[in-house]
């Protein structure tokens, strides 16, 4: 057994011997498939609960379970994913697993209704879920949550869930909140015994376009990628265990840990950083990138400031693309040179922007048919920058 294996089996024995797991509820965990049959590549099945986390089942959750494209069958891939939600240094894990609540003692109460289930496309499986929770202090704080979760396949090889939060500051004040999205994938597609070990993090969020977002796989198959994305994230990061992003001294942890929580949200040193890669750049760790440490756990991250109004409501999309490095769904940008700040709007910004790129040799500046960077690239990059400001859609 591993270090880390063995430090979530000694957190699971305290809790049995103590006997919290007993009679333990993991609130209305359902169970959301793409289809009945495990054996089709782009099978997807996940289990979240009415606060839209899930677990591994060796972490006493319902697990989740992917078929990728190609030879290798289903199989799972998530240790844990949730979202947090902090209100300065207030904060709650948004989940039901006993396991997740001892690792997070929140100061904020939570509490949901039921998580219902249902077959919107007749074929025998449920595949959306409608749920409800609250999020207070029982003073200025008192956040609604309503909650729909589908999963969906593209025809082919990918499916996605996508969760969509529609939130409601239902105090008499103001408040600003950060939330948080961790997703810990622990991917088991290689069938190693150590299969944490070997994961790898990338983006490809960077002149995309589409919002941000960031991916985990066994080292260089596309086809076992989870991409985490939301076009209403501020920020992404991919971790791998030990890498301090800026040396900043805030390095990264094993994905389900207390580090983003002790910072009432995501570290500043974290925000757009992939392990391996950089800031702000496309690109893939490998399995053991510079400074990550054994056992070189990889999870992923995304981060939204949001501040509303008494009475006021916002809705956040997040998706979990499984078989791909780039989101499916969602809206993506038709502004052809819009690198900066994906925000569907193109000016000087992106123009400087580009050049970085450019200067780096980054992928993100390959505007011109064939690989490299060279002055075609900038070309293109000019010739696609007066399109946008041509088109109305690309406000500048
Ligand atoms: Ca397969
Ligand atoms: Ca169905
Ligand atoms: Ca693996
Ligand atoms: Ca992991």
């Amino acid at each position: 057994m591993t270090s880390k294996m063995y430090r979530k089996y000694l957190f699971g024995q305290t809790l049995a011997s103590a006997g919290l797991l007993a009679g333990a509820a993991q609130a209305q965990s359902v169970s959301l498939a793409t289809g009945p049959d495990d054996s089709v590549d782009g099978y997807l099945e996940v289990t979240p609960d009415a606060y839209g986390a899930w677990e591994a089942t060796s972490w006493l959750g319902y697990g989740d379970t992917f078929n990728p494209a190609g030879s290798i069958g289903p199989s799972f891939a998530t240790f844990s994913a949730l979202l947090s939600v902090f209100v300065g240094t207030e904060g709650a894990a948004l989940g039901s697993n006993i396991n997740l609540l001892g690792t997070y003692p929140g100061t904020l109460l939570i509490s949901a209704g039921a998580n219902t289930a249902s077959d919107t496309n007749s074929d025998g499986v449920n595949d959306t879920a409608t749920s409800t929770f609250n999020v207070t202090n029982l003073g200025d704080v008192n956040l609604d949550f309503v909650l729909t979760q589908s999963v969906s396949n593209d025809g082919g090889t990918v499916s996605v869930l996508l969760q969509t939060y529609e939130i409601t500051n239902n105090s008499a004040s103001p408040v600003d909140m950060k939330l948080a999205r961790n997703f810990d994938g622990d991917l088991s597609f290689d069938g190693a015994a150590n299969y944490y070990e070997n994961d790898e993090v990338g983006t490809t969020a960077n002149g995309a376009g589409n919002g941000q977002h960031a991916y985990m796989s066994e080292v260089g198959d596309s086809a076992t990628a989870i991409c985490l994305s939301s076009p209403e994230a501020d920020v992404y990061y991919g971790s791998k265990l030990g890498v301090d992003p800026g040396s900043a001294g805030v390095p990264f942890g094993y994905g389900t840990d207390t580090i983003v929580w002790q910072n009432y949200g995501i570290p500043t040193s974290w925000e757009n950083y992939c392990a391996g890669v950089g800031y702000d750049v496309n690109g893939a760790s490998g399995a053991q990138p510079a400074g990550s440490a054994s056992p070189y756990d990889a999870s992923l991250g995304l981060g939204w400031s949001i501040s509303l109004a008494a009475g006021e409501s916002t809705t956040i999309n997040i998706y979990h693309t499984y078989g791909s490095t780039s989101p499916l769904g969602g809206p993506t940008c038709d502004c052809l040179a819009d690198l900066a700040g994906a925000d569907c709007g193109t000016n000087t910004n992106d123009f400087f922007a580009f050049l970085g790129f450019y200067q780096a040799g980054n992928p993100a500046a390959d505007f011109s048919p064939g690989g490299g960077i060279n002055t075609n690239d900038f070309f293109a990059y000019l010739a696609a920058y007066q399109a946008d400001l041509n088109n109305p859609d690309c406000p500048n």
